[in-house]
């Protein structure tokens, strides 16, 4: 229910605007071709993974079909993606790599 003065009030008090820039979140997808040792190196050198983690992630996704790597602000998580893209397709292989708003 509002007032009824047509909004000739103004507003008193705001919260303090401290809002934080949305997180994206890189996942890569399981595929049928891509070999799971290049996953893993894949993990390792963009994603700064344990060689463990990076080996627990790739057998995630290669069950689940897919796995998130990690949530950047959307430039980092843009350069992730294009480097994986880009490093899969000059090996050849049809690995894909996505980011999503969080
Ligand atoms: N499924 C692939 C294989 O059996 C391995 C794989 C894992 C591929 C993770 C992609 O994101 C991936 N060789």
């Amino acid at each position: 229910p509002g007032d009824d003065d047509g909004d000739a009030g103004v507003k008193l008090d705001t919260k303090p605007k401290t809002k934080r820039p949305p997180l994206y979140k890189v996942m890569i997808l399981n595929d049928d071709y891509t070999p799971m040792e290049f996953v893993v190196h894949v993990l390792e050198r963009f994603f700064g993974l344990s060689h463990a983690q990076a080996f627990e992630i790739m057998l995630t996704v290669h069950k689940k079909g897919l796995a998130v790597v990690g949530v950047f602000s959307f430039e980092v998580a843009e350069t992730k993606v294009t480097q994986v893209m880009d490093f899969a397709r000059r090996h050849q292989h049809p690995l894909q790599c996505t980011m999503e708003k969080e």
